[in-house]
This record gives C-alpha cells, sequence and structure tokens, in this order.
C-alpha cells in the first residue's frame, strides 16, 4: 500500500487521517471543498500530501479531477470515504427537505460516486483498501435521526454488498461506526453554525476524538492483506446502546 485517498480532508476525522496516514509512511491526496483549509494542511504535511478541492456530489468532476490526478499519486491503494453530514435533529416531520437531500447527495451519493470511480483499478491490481465512515446512527434509531442515520445504513449495507462482490479478491472493505466524537466541525454542521448547541453536545462527556479514529484506520491498513475487519463499532465508554425508551 502506497497512496491513500481521504474525503473529508479539510477538518475532523479526515484531517486527523490524512495526518497520520502521511506519519506512516503514505502519500496521501486530501479532498474537500474548502480550499483554504486543505492548502494549510499542505503547507504543514508538506511534498507527501496533494490538497484536491472537489464537491463529492458532482459525478462528473469528480470523474474529471481524479482523471488529471499527478502521477505521484496514482495508482491509489486506500480509499477513505469519509466525507459527510448530519443537518438538523428535528423530527422527519418537521425536518428542512434540504437538509435531507443534502445528506442523501453526500453521504450516499458522493461516496458512490468515489468508489465507483476508483473500485475498478484496485480489482484490476487485485490490492487495495476502501474504508467507509458509517456511524452507529447506521444501525441504532434515534430521535432526530431519521435520514441521517439511514444514510448511514446504506453505508453500511453497500460496505457489506462491496466485500460479497470482492470475495476472493484482495480488495479489503471495513466499515468504521463511531458513536460519539468530538473536537470536529459535525455538530457546528449539524446545527447550522449554532456553536452554542453544537458545544452543550459534548459538555461534560468524554468523547472519542478524531485521533481516536485515525489511529483505528492507521491499525486497520497496517494489518495484513488477508485479514478484513468487516465492520468496528466505536462509542466513548460515556456512551451505550442501553434499551428501548417508552415515550409516556
Ligand atoms: P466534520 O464536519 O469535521 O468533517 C466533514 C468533512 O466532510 C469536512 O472536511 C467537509 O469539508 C467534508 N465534506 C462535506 N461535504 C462535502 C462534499 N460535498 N464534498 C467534499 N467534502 C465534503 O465531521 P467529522 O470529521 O466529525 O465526520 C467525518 C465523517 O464521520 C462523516 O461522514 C460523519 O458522518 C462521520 N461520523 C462522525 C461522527 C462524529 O460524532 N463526529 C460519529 C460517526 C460518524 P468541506 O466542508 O471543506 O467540503
Ligand atoms: C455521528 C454520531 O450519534 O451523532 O454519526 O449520530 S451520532
Amino acid at each position: 500500500m502506497n497512496t491513500a485517498l481521504v474525503t473529508g480532508a479539510s477538518s475532523g476525522f479526515g484531517q486527523a487521517i490524512c495526518r497520520k496516514l502521511i506519519a506512516d509512511g503514505y502519500k496521501v491526496i486530501g479532498v474537500a471543498r474548502r480550499a483554504d483549509k486543505l492548502q494549510k494542511l499542505a503547507d504543514e504535511l508538506g511534498h507527501k500530501f496533494c490538497p484536491l478541492t472537489m464537491d463529492v456530489t458532482k459525478k462528473d468532476a469528480v470523474e474529471s479531477i481524479l482523471l488529471q490526478l499527478p502521477k505521484d499519486f496514482q495508482p491509489i491503494d486506500i480509499l477513505v470515504n469519509n466525507a459527510g453530514l448530519a443537518l438538523g435533529l428535528e423530527p422527519a416531520y418537521q425536518a428542512d427537505y434540504n437538509d435531507w437531500q443534502t445528506m442523501i447527495d453526500t453521504n450516499i451519493i458522493g461516496l458512490v460516486h468515489l468508489t465507483h470511480q476508483i473500485l475498478p483499478s484496485m480489482v484490476e491490481r487485485n490490492f487495495g483498501y476502501i474504508i467507509n465512515l458509517g456511524s452507529v446512527a447506521g444501525t441504532y434509531a434515534y430521535k432526530g435521526g431519521n435520514v441521517y442515520g439511514a444514510s448511514k445504513a446504506f453505508v453500511k449495507q453497500f460496505s457489506a454488498n462491496l466485500r460479497t462482490d470482492l470475495l476472493g479478491k484482495k480488495v479489503r472493505v471495513t466499515n468504521i461506526e463511531p458513536g460519539l466524537c468530538g473536537g470536529t466541525e459535525f455538530s457546528n454542521v449539524r446545527f447550522h453554525g449554532d456553536d452554542a448547541q453544537a458545544a452543550k453536545v459534548y459538555q461534560g462527556v468524554e468523547y472519542i476524538t478524531a485521533e481516536d479514529i485515525a489511529n483505528t484506520v492507521s491499525w486497520l491498513v497496517n494489518t495484513p492483506s488477508h485479514f478484513n475487519v468487516n465492520s468496528i463499532e466505536i462509542m466513548p465508554v460515556a456512551q451505550a446502546q442501553a434499551g428501548l425508551s417508552v415515550y409516556k
């Protein structure tokens, strides 16, 4: 394994994953929409990092930009489909339709675009690793999780179906399913820039950090090539699936 492409590299998990993979000796292509944030990361990480400004929801742009990658950063051995977001925490009957559309476009369609573009070359070389960022929300329902949780359930099932199609090939697929993770922009984005509301999510809780997720990715890619971690669910000790609730 040599070169990784990490989506959502301008913040949170993605940024930490880029840092960790570079420290591990990989070349890394970092994808996001905010060019200024990517450039800052490029200034920090140096020539082994290739910033790539791209909106993963735009199929034609994804295809043409990936075809123009610098030769040094081809082929891609590791794809980390991390770009994603939650928007809103209202019940389904009060949710904003545009928020739903954006989550579907990013968490599902964007991930599918990148996978469809990059997977064939991995299969051709019988070598590669796709790591998807799912969520505990893809398994456990919670109030206001509606389309976000459903989009992560897609990621979980898509990962399982990819593994089925890749049976016998040395192309691995893992779905990482984190729970409460702070220190990223996730909740600021979910609450449309209401930083005070976002901060409340993490108040008094020792949450998972982006570095914890980056260390997990680093461990995964350094496992032997015959070995597949199908999925990995990670929560802080402060969080648990604590049973059904009944409204009274
Ligand atoms: P952040 O909001 O900190 O980072 C999200 C990243 O996705 C940003 O770099 C953003 O970059 C990028 N992104 C969003 N939309 C697009 C797009 N259309 N095209 C390209 N890049 C895009 O969130 P986290 O790091 O916390 O989350 C990363 C992933 O992990 C997400 O998929 C999230 O659902 C998942 N996750 C997060 C958890 C948490 O508690 N934080 C827990 C479980 C899963 P830019 O805006 O510059 O495009
Ligand atoms: C992010 C974790 O619990 O906010 O996927 O949905 S949660």
